[in-house]
């Protein structure tokens, strides 16, 4: 597959976990693309430009060079396998593997997990408001479903990396930020390494980083960087 014509736009917000899988997955895959900052708390998603390239409101969103846009991070992160597809097996059952841990993700994962960090983070929440509590508790339930299958296998999907991994990496990785507890989850703590000691994984990371990413507060809980 050539790389596209012209680069992608991608409209995100830079403190954004869903914002940042798609950075992470343009830039392992080294597309060319431009990032347009969109300020979330300042309800840049709401303006009536934003509104005609997604009607949800949120963030991200890619336009393409044919000028169509695509939002739904874990659809954008499908749509990009088509430059490298071992990210996203064509054989249905492999697929459908992978569209599990997606689903999972937005259901079970990201609404706890990234919920827990948006009020915590940027709306400066309590971490014993009881509906941080109930995200928290839940949040825990996901990683406790993550952690069986890492405790036995390298990667969520088969064994390779694929799209899945790319899209639970975010707000797990985050996730000592939020009130969550990794220690008690050894196999992600292991998958967590495993990615970042993949070659370029850390140095996008660095970058979004430079943007202020919320990624640069997990190095620091994490690895004590
Ligand atoms: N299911 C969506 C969720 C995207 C989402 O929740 N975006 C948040 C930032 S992480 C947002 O734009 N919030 C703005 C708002 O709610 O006004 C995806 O995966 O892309």
């Amino acid at each position: 597959m050539p790389q596209p014509a012209h680069p992608f736009k991608l409209y995100a917000d830079p403190r954004s976990g869903n914002c940042f899988k798609v950075w992470l997955m343009l830039g392992l895959l080294d597309l060319p693309f431009r990032w347009v900052s969109v300020d979330i708390l300042r309800r840049e998603t709401q303006t009536a430009e934003f509104l005609r390239m997604n009607p949800q409101g949120i963030v991200p969103v890619l336009r393409l060079s044919s000028g169509e846009t695509l939002c739904e991070s874990n659809a954008i992160l499908c749509y990009l396998a088509q430059w490298n597809p071992h990210w996203f097996p064509s054989e249905p059952l492999n697929q459908a593997r992978v569209l599990q841990w997606l689903f999972f993700e937005q259901n079970s994962h990201e609404p706890n997990l990234a919920g827990a960090h948006f009020m915590t983070r940027y709306l400066g929440r309590a971490q014993d408001d009881p509906e941080i509590v109930g995200r928290i508790e839940r949040g825990h339930r996901a990683l406790a479903v993550m952690e069986q299958r890492l405790a036995r296998h390298d990667y969520l999907a088969g064994e390779t990396l694929t799209v899945a991994d790319v899209s639970l990496y975010p707000y797990t990785g985050t996730a000592p930020d939020a009130g969550f507890n990794l220690g008690r989850f050894p196999g992600i703590r292991a998958w967590l390494a495993r990615l970042e000691a993949r070659p370029r994984w850390l140095t996008i990371a660095a970058l979004a980083a430079s943007h202020g990413s919320l990624l640069d507060w997990s190095k620091r809980v994490l690895h004590g960087v």
